[in-house]
């Protein structure tokens, strides 16, 4: 198999789980949460500061490298690691997704799905061999299942027809990948937000032997609370000698909530996107730098935070460059959010390690949200 996860401990506060995933491209310690390439690149960073910040894998996306470049010109370039120049473990989602959120007129069927590119407006049509198909040329690490992500709120009847159709298309998408010794393939758990449909999406994806379960359709809308229990009821139907992901979520709270109800890997824009509208997440909550308030004010963006963002600059030369719309202000902030996550998981394995990840969801929550919610 091409990835292999090795369950190192639970923690005895919380249940959570520290643990290792062997991949084509080096190991990584889990819970991990992995910066997003949409573009096949984690927008204004070099591979060398990704690298430098201790990303060890990253994220990129099945239907965008579709309409733009080209699988086929990835794929002679030798594939996405030799196009990007990255030599770290890579995932890319199927498109199922991003197909729902971004592309026009959308047709469902069982064979597959039709849209409008959002760039050019031809049709195009991705079904889960194609889905399979253009991830295989991509080459990356992981590849998901093509999945359909059901809007919230949605009928109980629509979830579940969706739900029955995405099994059908894994059982499609196992049978056209070509690569299973060095990708390898996740499924995708959905069910919308019915527990019972949940739990038994759970079974039926997990009835398919794979290296790995993905969580999809939360975090599109629906309450924290509701996202959390609904995480409740499908983790422990999850196989304890597998990774679990949970796709498109990544604001700290949840990371760490997350990672108590037993997820081993994260991905979201959020740090990237809210930094390039100067928004940071910080050791005392976040900081919008833009803020008048911040016009004078010398300090480093993050007085507990050593990257090289709050090791050379301070909040007002960053507020500056972000409303001059100064390209180095958004790589700033963004290293420095990309920075604040990735040093959140290590203290949330740390943590793990030393059964104490209860105590430090409190401290950590106190100070960032200057209460418990
Ligand atoms: N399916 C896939 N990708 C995703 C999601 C999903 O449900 C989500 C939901 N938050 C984010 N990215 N394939
Ligand atoms: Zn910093």
């Amino acid at each position: 198999m091409a990835v292999r996860y090795e369950l190192i401990k639970i923690c005895k506060q919380t249940g959570a789980r520290l643990g290792r995933l062997h991949t084509p491209h080096g190991t990584i310690d889990t819970p991990v949460f992995m910066p997003v390439g949409t573009q096949a690149t984690v927008k204004t960073m070099s591979p060398e500061e990704l690298k430098e910040m201790g990303s060890g894998i990253i994220l990129s996306n099945t239907y965008h490298l579709f309409l733009r470049p080209g699988h086929e010109i990835v794929k002679e370039a030798g594939g996405l690691h030799g196009f990007i120049n990255w030599d770290r473990a890579i995932l890319t989602d199927s498109g199922g997704f991003q197909v729902f959120s971004l592309s026009d007129l959308r047709k469902i069927e069982e064979e597959g799905v039709s849209f409008r590119s959002h760039l050019s407006g031809q049709p195009l049509f991705i079904s889960p061999e194609k889905s399979i198909e253009i991830q295989n040329a991509l080459g990356a690490d992981i590849i998901m299942a093509f999945d359909e992500c059901p809007p919230y709120p949605a009928e109980r009847r629509y979830v579940r027809d969706s739900m029955d159709r995405t099994h059908r298309w894994l059982k499609r998408c196992v049978g056209a990948h070509q690569r299973p010794e060095d990708q390898a393939l996740f499924g995708i758990v959905q069910g919308g937000m019915y527990k019972d449909l949940r739990q038994e999406s759970a079974k039926q994806i997990t009835s398919v032997e794979l290296p790995g379960y993905a969580i999809g359709g939360l975090s599109v809308g629906e309450s924290k609370d509701l996202m959390y229990e609904m995480l409740e009821v499908t983790t422990p139907l999850l196989p304890q000698n597998k990774p679990r992901y949970l796709m498109g979520v990544g604001s700290p709270d949840a990371l760490v909530e997350g990672v108590i109800r037993g997820v081993d890997m994260f991905d979201c824009v959020l740090p990237t996107r809210i930094a390039r509208n100067g928004t940071t997440m910080t050791s005392q909550g976040r900081v919008v730098v833009r803020n008048a308030k911040y016009a004078r004010d010398f300090t480093p963006l993050d007085p507990e935070c050593d990257c090289y963002t709050c090791r050379n600059y301070s909040r007002a030369y960053l507020r500056h460059l972000i409303k001059a719309d100064e390209t180095f202000g958004i790589r700033l902030t963004t290293y420095h959010n990309l920075y604040f996550l990735l040093r959140l998981m290590e203290q949330i394995r740390q943590a793990i390690l030393e059964d104490r990840l209860q105590d430090f969801r409190d401290a950590f929550f106190e100070k960032y949200y200057g209460s418990d919610e």
